[in-house]
């Protein structure tokens, strides 16, 4: 299939690389933020132009497209550029990396992006537009909501839970049952002990909600 990448950044040819791995699909593009993109290529795929492109490149009969923008804590940038992108009728293709596991069990929705060395175990379900970063490991049993960002090295035990959004730190690690709420933070290496609310940011072992002083 004929794809274009939404973003034209780091997390971009983090992900070019992968779908070249898997050979699958041939990228015809990348589109950026209006006035960044002037006349540049990312790992030798041209930046086409803005989001303003897409119509026009779905008319010539590009089906697909893969969100080559990360996020850091906040989700809401991708989902978003995801959302439209699926408004467009492009399809997200899956970038899932060879050196990927996914046990046959698991289920994965539209659009996820599984890096080297992620592990997804038996029975886990993750939803659409979900990043599994460079060996983040998501237990059996886990449940991961629609965009959410699982930073590389972390670590989600048998049954924890992932609301929506949220986004879970490098290196964090996150106990057995847990759940974190809907667009919530963990930050890098925390150990998550008990449930984190929705929106909220803990950071530290054991994780604790972070307490704005401004
Ligand atoms: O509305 C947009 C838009 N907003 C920002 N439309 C399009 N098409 N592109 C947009 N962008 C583009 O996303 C920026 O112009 C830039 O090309 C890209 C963001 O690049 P950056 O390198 O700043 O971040 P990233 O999202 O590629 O990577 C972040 O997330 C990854 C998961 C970084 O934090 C990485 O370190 C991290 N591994």
């Amino acid at each position: 299939m004929k794809i274009v990448g939404i973003g034209a950044g780091g997390h971009a040819k983090v992900v070019i690389e992968i779908l070249r791995s898997a050979s699958q699909h041939e990228i015809v593009g990348l589109v950026d933020k209006a006035g960044e993109h002037g006349n540049r290529s990312v790992l030798g795929v041209p930046v086409l132009g803005d989001d303003s492109v897409l119509s026009e490149l779905r008319a010539q009969g590009i089906a697909g497209a893969f969100i080559g923008m990360g996020s850091i804590a906040d989700t809401r940038a991708r989902r978003e550029l995801y959302q439209q992108t699926v408004a467009l009728g492009f399809t997200v293709v899956p970038a899932i990396h060879a050196r990927a596991y996914v046990s046959p069990s698991a289920r994965i929705g539209d659009g996820i992006t599984l890096m080297a060395g992620a592990m997804v175990g038996a029975d886990a379900c993750l939803g659409e537009n979900v990043i599994v970063n460079s060996g983040a490991v998501v237990e059996h049993d886990c449940v991961i909501g629609d965009h959410v960002h699982i930073a590389p090295g972390a670590l989600l035990s048998g049954g924890a839970r992932v609301d929506e959004g949220a986004h879970v730190g490098i290196g964090a690690v996150v106990l057995q049952q847990r759940r974190i709420g809907a667009e919530a933070v963990v930050g890098a290496g925390a150990v998550v002990i008990t449930d984190v609310p929705a929106q909220t940011t803990v950071i530290g072992v054991p994780a604790r909600q972070l307490v704005k002083t401004i």
